[in-house]
């Protein structure tokens, strides 16, 4: 499955007022946000919870970027779920964002004006204790564990309200699918070369205890600088380890090039050539464990 079939087109394919989603979003706001109802986790979730963190933390050191670390630290959410409104006086503070508890996925419209307007839309839901290594759409801890740190950081804070804003124009310019790509590759399945190690800042790596190992150890995926037009041209899997990452030097980089208008852009690719994410053309860059880049061998 690829990216024709991503979590947006899920939701599309949805009525607004049956989703087929997991979550229930029988009593939401128009914005999509719900209460967080703590007193509903179990004794069972908040040991899942427990469990899926104390695996988690325990693969972050060499792995994960110096942010996510540092966040995860200072979060301390380790003995219990996290309520939503402790985290969000600290993150107020930090970098002016907000959790809002939302039902699950999100139509992309929703999504993006929650974003533009500085809001991070957590699902409420946990996994089950038997869905403890896999489960299909987001739940609480991917949402959190995986997303929540990284908004201190002021950079990436700046870079996803950005991000927002340019998805509430993207629909209207054609550009949805090479957006959906961007966030993709950067928020959910990024990483960063940090002092002379490649580490991990996407969302999708840091809340999974496969993916973490492949994405930094694995000799088998590729590992090409980042690079704005490349990362929209290229496909993903949404039901697979990912077969190419894209590596960025620093959160200012990642926001400096994505800052132009992307108008243009979009023009530009609708006639460039889709590429698979096993797709490397010679002489691309792949990045090393080092951080550095080495010309792959022509051919
Ligand atoms: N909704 N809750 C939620 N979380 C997401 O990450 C999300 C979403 N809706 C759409 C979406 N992501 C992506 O398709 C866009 O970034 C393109
Ligand atoms: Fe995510």
């Amino acid at each position: 499955m690829n990216d024709n079939d991503d979590f947006s087109s899920i939701v599309k394919a949805r009525s607004r007022h049956d989703h087929g989603l997991r979550g229930d979003y029988s009593s939401m706001r128009a914005d999509y946000t719900v209460e967080q109802r703590y007193e509903r986790y179990s004794d069972a979730h908040q040991d899942v919870w427990r469990r899926l963190v104390a695996r988690q933390n325990a693969l972050l050191p060499g792995r994960a970027c110096d942010s996510f670390i540092e966040a995860v630290r200072r979060l301390d959410f380790a003995a219990a779920i996290p309520r939503f409104d402790t985290v969000n006086a600290s993150l107020q503070a930090a970098t002016r964002w907000q959790l809002v508890p939302v039902p699950g996925l999100l139509p992309d419209d929703v999504f993006f004006a929650h974003l533009a307007a500085r809001r991070f839309p957590v699902t409420v839901w946990i996994r089950e204790p038997e869905e403890f290594d896999y489960i299909a759409e987001p739940d609480l801890f991917h949402d959190f564990f995986g997303h929540v740190p990284m908004l201190f950081d002021p950079v990436i804070a700046d870079y996803l309200q950005a991000y927002g804003q340019g998805g509430l124009k993207a629909a209207s310019l054609g550009g949805l699918k090479y957006l959906a790509r961007l966030y993709w590759y950067t928020i959910e399945f990024g990483l960063i070369a940090e002092n002379g190690a490649l580490r991990a800042y996407g969302a999708g790596i840091l809340s999974s205890p496969a993916e973490i190992r492949h994405a930094i150890e694995s000799p088998d995926p590729h590992r090409l600088g980042f690079d704005l037009v490349r990362v929209m041209q290229t496909r993903y899997l949404i039901d697979d380890f990912q077969h190419t990452y894209f590596v960025i030097d620093s959160f200012d980089q990642l926001f400096r090039e994505t800052a132009p208008d992307f108008s243009l852009l979009y023009r530009a690719l609708a006639r460039l050539p889709e590429l698979d994410p096993d797709d490397v053309e010679a002489g691309e860059a792949e990045v090393g464990a080092d951080g550095l880049s080495d010309r792959t061998p022509a051919g």
